[in-house]
């Protein structure tokens, strides 16, 4: 355990320049802050900008986080850039300059808005050149917790990311007396284009928990020598290390924009309730969040109201955003702990009631290794004084006899010499995407008839075999999982022992209904299955084995209702976003389908979602880790 005694520092001292004295456009504070709102602002130090007009500056900025000072890109000189106050049903304008040496954008994060204003740049948005003025307008048709970030090239990395808070229209469903935001990121001095070319050259570069002689002597005392020696062989084999939990580590951890040493602040008084807006704005961390001493209810996933749920700690992906409310009974003091998946770092913050009060950090929790149902094995058949998955996954298996061997209806994934060459960019991709329903042996009419109840899809079909794509065969990808696990029930990689071990409950994503009634009752007519594809080793990713520059877009018709099947053939967890139309998450409900932006997907297991194309144009759909985004991204189309 160890304890920061150091005074909270305001952040401004670790921002240095001309931060404070650049001439901002920024508007005054509601008048409706009072005194200690203020207080608490100022404690905080990230502004809060409100109304329907802003004016947002892209420049650089010096910062120190690490002893050494390094150029962030930031919004009004402010990291993260300031919380924009939008209020449902009105319309909002957004000029955003660009002052880099580079083009640039902000993509409103989970925003319903024409494809024209989301800021995707390749998309049917052009990107910011130097220099330039782009003016955003859109209606704001929903509220909640939401965020903005950078979407070109890897600014969000160094630091073009903040939150946006909308109020509803109809009084709030969720009741509290105090909101406050907690964006988490991940800050690093390296320049992101040098971690991704490290990455290329060495996808464990990063892996600081590389497993080392000491960890093997531990296992074969725990486990026996021969369960050891064949878990490692089978490692070795996969040329993996079984820790390869995220693939950057090292980073500085910050909380509203400062590191642990500095202890970001938030006041409130015994009794409110609190709201707190969590946010996951870090480019390639994924974050398991808790308040020890105090239960939070959950009340919103990804700005939407979900109906309650008390848990003692959740996992936040990247661009996630849960809600949840928390009351501090009498006068205390408890940390906001963030620690990241793979357990090598932390960021932090403190709430309290007394600003002399100082709460205890907790220690990390044990690292977690990666284990067979990580890689989408059948576990429950799996004798396991014998090891046989070697043999699973074993490249050399993975060729075209085998797959169509052991999947008989693999005839109607058309695998012809024209959909394995990726320079045609014509249909066969598509094609192949519509093979989707594994339990199907018949005609595409019958897989129609077939398809699994809104609501409940492919999460509850359980033990299923997995089919691949003829593409996804290849030097590219070095994993397939065969039996995907449903990604609903598991809290995730290194939390699943958690309520055994500690008596927390950890938040799943099967415990998300949404609060308010599904809109769209109607049943998908189609399903579209992915897979998420990677070569660890190589740093290469992929959807069904094709990169985004090889592949074909999704066509979706405006209208339709679709269900889209992810499946992760990775050892990663991978958060996917679709941008300009929302994802709902089937947990079980079909009348609360809650819905969401970004799907966290387990490694080795499936998840599925509804999507109603109600959006024309063109789309990005990705993978929210920074250094997979251009390999996981499909554009979806809506005509
Ligand atoms: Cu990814």
């Amino acid at each position: 355990m160890n304890t920061f005694n150091s005074p909270p520092i305001s952040r401004r001292h670790f921002v240095l320049g001309a931060s404070s004295a650049v001439a901002l456009t920024a508007l005054p504070f509601s008048q409706a802050l009072s005194a200690e709102t203020f207080l608490n602002s100022k404690n905080s130090e990230v502004k809060i900008l409100s109304g329907n007009q802003f004016d947002l500056q892209i420049g650089y900025q010096t910062v120190n986080y690490t002893g050494k000072n390094s150029i962030a890109t930031t919004v009004n000189g402010s990291l993260p850039a300031p919380i924009l106050r939008w209020k449902e049903g009105e319309r909002v304008r957004l000029r955003v300059t660009n002052n880099l040496h580079e083009d640039s954008s902000i993509h409103w994060h989970g925003i319903i808005l024409p494809s024209t204003m989301d800021g995707s740049p390749g998309f049917d948005f052009a990107g910011i050149k130097p220099g330039e003025t782009f003016e955003y307008e859109f209606d704001v048709k929903q509220s909640g917790t939401y965020w903005y970030h950078s979407h070109s090239g890897f600014q969000e990395q160094t630091g073009l990311l903040g939150a946006i808070i909308i109020d509803p229209k109809e009084p709030d469903p969720i009741s509290y007396d105090r909101d406050l935001v907690i964006l988490l990121s991940d800050w690093t001095d390296t320049a992101p284009a040098k971690i991704y070319s490290r990455l290329k050259k060495m996808s464990h570069y990063y892996n600081y928990r590389e497993r080392t002689i000491a960890d093997t002597w531990a296992d074969i005392k725990a486990n026996g020598i021969a369960q050891t020696w064949s878990e490692r062989a089978m490692w070795n084999r996969m040329r993996m290390s079984d820790t390869d939990i995220a693939d950057v580590s090292g980073y500085t951890y910050l909380m509203n924009g400062v590191s642990p040493a500095q202890n970001w602040t938030g006041f409130c008084k015994p009794g409110e309730k609190i709201r707190l807006r969590f946010i996951n704005g870090a480019a390639m961390t994924i974050f398991d969040v808790r308040i020890p001493r105090l239960k939070m209810t959950v009340v919103a996933a990804d700005g939407q109201a979900v109906q309650p749920v008390i848990v003692d700690e959740f996992r936040i992906g990247n661009a996630e955003t849960y809600d949840v409310i928390v009351t501090l009974d009498t006068d205390k003091a408890h940390t906001l702990f963030a620690q990241t998946i793979d357990r090598t770092g932390f960021t932090c913050g403190i709430l309290t009631t007394n600003l002399n009060l100082r709460a205890e950090i907790p220690a990390l929790d044990a690292a977690p290794v990666l284990g067979h149902q990580d890689m989408g094995m059948d576990m429950s058949g799996m004798d396991h004084s014998n090891h046989t998955a070697p043999a699973k996954i074993d490249h050399s298996l993975h060729d075209m006899n085998t797959a169509n061997k052991s999947e008989p209806d693999h005839s109607h994934h058309n695998m012809n010499a024209a959909e394995m060459d990726h320079s045609g960019h014509d249909m066969s991709a598509m094609e192949g995407m519509d093979h989707s329903n594994h339990n199907m042996h018949a005609t595409p009419s019958s897989v129609m008839e077939n398809l699994a109840k809104a609501g409940f899809g492919s999460n509850f079909d359980q033990g299923s075999k997995s089919t691949h794509y003829a593409t996804e065969f290849g030097p590219h990808v070095d994993m397939h999982s065969e039996m995907p696990r449903s990604g609903l029930n598991d809290p995730g990689i290194g939390l699943r022992d958690h309520q055994e071990k500690y008596n927390r409950k950890v938040l799943r994503y099967a415990d998300l209904r949404s609060l308010h009634p599904t809109q769209d009752k109607r049943q998908p007519t189609r399903e579209i299955e992915l897979h998420l594809n990677g070569n660890m080793h190589r740093y290469m990713w992929s959807i069904n084995g094709e990169s985004f520059m090889n592949a074909a877009p999704i066509e979706l018709t405006y209208g339709e209702r679709i269900r889209i099947i992810l499946v992760n053939d990775t050892m990663m967890t991978h958060p996917i976003h679709l941008h300009g139309m929302w994802s709902e998450l089937e947990t079980g409900d079909p009348d609360f389908i809650p819905r969401k932006h970004t799907i966290l997907v387990q490694p080795g297991s499936k998840i599925s979602y509804l999507v109603t194309a109600d959006a024309k144009g063109r789309w990005a759909y990705h993978c929210h880790l920074l250094y997979h985004m251009l390999g996981m991204m499909r554009m979806v189309k809506v005509v």
